[in-house]
């Protein structure tokens, strides 16, 4: 008996303990500021703001006249970040954005050889918000993100990557180390 219970209460400990390292091996989320950036290519540009996150954002610059129709971007603009994926899995992206209108909402998202996607296309105008982009299944390690030029007007104040459903709200702390210098 007083083994089979000590089987019962080691088996018990041995499932709780996989069950925790299973749940926290599954939440994983990796914030950055959109000016931390490893490189900047124009148009692509750095801005300062007092209400965005780290006082600082990136964007395409409105052209003038702005681009009213859906057409082939002004140039390749981009932003490059080398992010450090600490644990590997399934994230979901999302980006601290704020349009300037139906033909400024949107960047291409580009994730390591992966093909570039439109990420935004939203309806809501001129005040920050998060969008939410694709979902990314990564390994762990070095991944590079690229925000690129589609549509003049687009600005982004953070991003972030997380494998949790969580919808995120205001401003995010930003992760120390995710970008690899
Ligand atoms: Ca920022």
């Amino acid at each position: 008996m007083i083994r089979s219970s000590r089987c019962v209460f080691t088996c018990a400990a041995v499932l709780v303990a996989f069950v925790a390292c299973a749940l926290s091996a599954s939440a994983a989320k990796i914030v950055v500021e959109a000016e931390n950036y490893n490189t900047i290519t124009p148009s692509m540009a750095k801005a300062s703001s007092n209400v965005a996150s780290g006082g600082a954002y990136i964007h395409i610059p409105l052209l003038r006249p702005h681009g009213d129709t859906e057409g082939k971007p002004a140039d390749t603009g981009n932003a490059v970040y080398k992010v450090n994926v600490t644990q590997a899995g399934t994230y979901t992206f999302w980006g601290r954005a704020q349009w300037y209108d139906g033909c400024g909402n949107s960047f291409f998202l580009k994730i390591d050889d992966k093909p570039a996607v439109v990420f935004g296309n939203g309806g809501t105008y001129r005040q920050w918000h998060w969008v939410k982009g694709i979902k990314v299944t990564l390994t762990a390690g070095v991944h590079t993100i690229r925000i690129q030029n589609r549509e003049d007007g687009a600005k982004l104040d953070q991003f972030l990557l997380d494998t949790t459903p969580r919808v995120p709200v205001g401003l995010e702390t930003p992760t120390p180390g995710a970008i690899v210098r």
